[in-house]
This record gives structure tokens, sequence and C-alpha cells, in this order.
């Protein structure tokens, strides 16, 4: 008995802009897709008032099986800006099957690379260009773009991964990353809901 062999292949990936081709699922997060995901609800409802429904990040990925045994890998663009003093960011998410670890690989701009653990611990990993930031088992993770430019990197998990955005949709992160006087800082987040340490 033979099994069906999935053909080679490669993908072109431009490493300034984090284009894929050919590219699977595009995603693009707006403001309104966050809205309750930033502290300052006030300046989220004034930008999308005065501004519009800035878009905050796009998430390239390539058309994989979403199973075990594959290694799946996509590129995130996180376009500079506030909302409020809290720096934009990516929604997070905890990987269903909790185990599973990933990697980030930075390719422009600068970031955070934001860790939550399910007994509230929080890391920040600081990310740049060549930086290769790696998630271990059963951290929530999101990331932050702390400069100017877009922050942009590659990241790869496993197929069989998952993603549970729910959790931190209705917990969120204990720790906010927040401009004072043009500096990263960590601050507690009022609004976090779950464990603390
Ligand atoms: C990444 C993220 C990507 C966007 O590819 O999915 O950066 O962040 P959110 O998924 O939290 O919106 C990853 O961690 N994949 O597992
Ligand atoms: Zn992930």
């Amino acid at each position: 008995m033979s099994i069906k062999l999935m053909e080679p292949f490669k993908t072109y990936l431009d490493l300034q802009t984090g284009a894929l081709q050919p590219v699977g699922e595009v995603v693009q997060r707006r403001l309104s897709d966050m809205r309750n995901m930033y502290a300052d609800t006030q300046a989220v409802e004034r930008i999308l008032e005065t501004e519009g429904d800035r878009l905050i990040y796009e998430v390239r990925a390539v058309d994989l099986p979403e199973t075990a045994g594959f290694v799946l890998y996509g590129t995130t663009v996180i376009y500079p800006g506030r909302v409020g003093d809290e720096y934009h960011m990516t929604k997070g998410h905890y990987h269903e099957k909790r185990d599973r670890s990933e990697m980030y690989v930075g390719l422009g701009g600068a970031g955070y690379l934001v860790l939550q653990a399910e007994d509230g611990t929080v890391r920040g990993v600081p990310m740049e260009k060549g930086t290769i930031a790696y998630v271990p088992p059963c951290w929530a993770h999101r990331t932050v773009n702390t400069g100017e430019v877009p922050f942009v990197f590659l990241a790869v998990w496993p197929g069989d991964a998952g993603h549970d955005y729910h959790t931190i949709e209705q917990l969120g992160f204990a720790r906010l990353l927040v401009e004072r006087d043009g500096q990263p800082v960590f601050v507690g987040n009022p609004r976090y809901g779950g464990a603390l340490r």
C-alpha cells in the first residue's frame, strides 16, 4: 500500500512587506474587530467617529491543512499607532491544544511578543529584525508594535495547534504596553478578569 505524496513546494516571502506568494487566507483586523480589547474605550469610540475604522494589522497564511503533521506559517504586519496611549497590537490567543509552541521571526520594525500564562504570569520579549522569539507550550501570545514603522514578522506553528481567542476576549491580558514619555512601559490592565500573580 502506498500513501499519496504531497508535492514539495515553495513560497516567496517579501522580507520587507511580509507579502507571501502564493498566499492562502488573508485576514485584516480593524479597530472595530478589537473594540473591547483596548483599555481606553473612549479613545476607541473617538477614533471610530472621527477617523473611521482604522486597519490595525494584517495576517497572511500559506494554504496548508490545519492538522497534525503539518507545519503552518504566515506573516503578520502590525501598523504603527496607538489607541489612547496603548500601542497597536494583535488580538492574542492561546492555542486550543495548549501545549503547542510556536516561533516568531522578526523581519522589520520593532515591538514586543507579550506572553501570558493561565496563572496570570506575563512576560515581554522585545523583537526586531532578526529576532527569533519562542512561544513555549501553554502561553497565550500577542504582539505589539512599539515603533513608528510597520512591525513585520513570520510565525511558524504546528498544524493541529488551533486558536482559542475566546479566553483572551473574555479575560484580557493582565498587563498592557503603553507609551510613557515616548517609551513602551508595561502597566496593569484595570479590566483584566483572570488570575493574578
Ligand atoms: C500568529 C497570529 C498572528 C495574528 O500567526 O495568528 O500574529 O495574531 P492573532 O491570531 O492573535 O490575531 C500565531 O500566533 N499563530 O498561531
Ligand atoms: Zn499562535
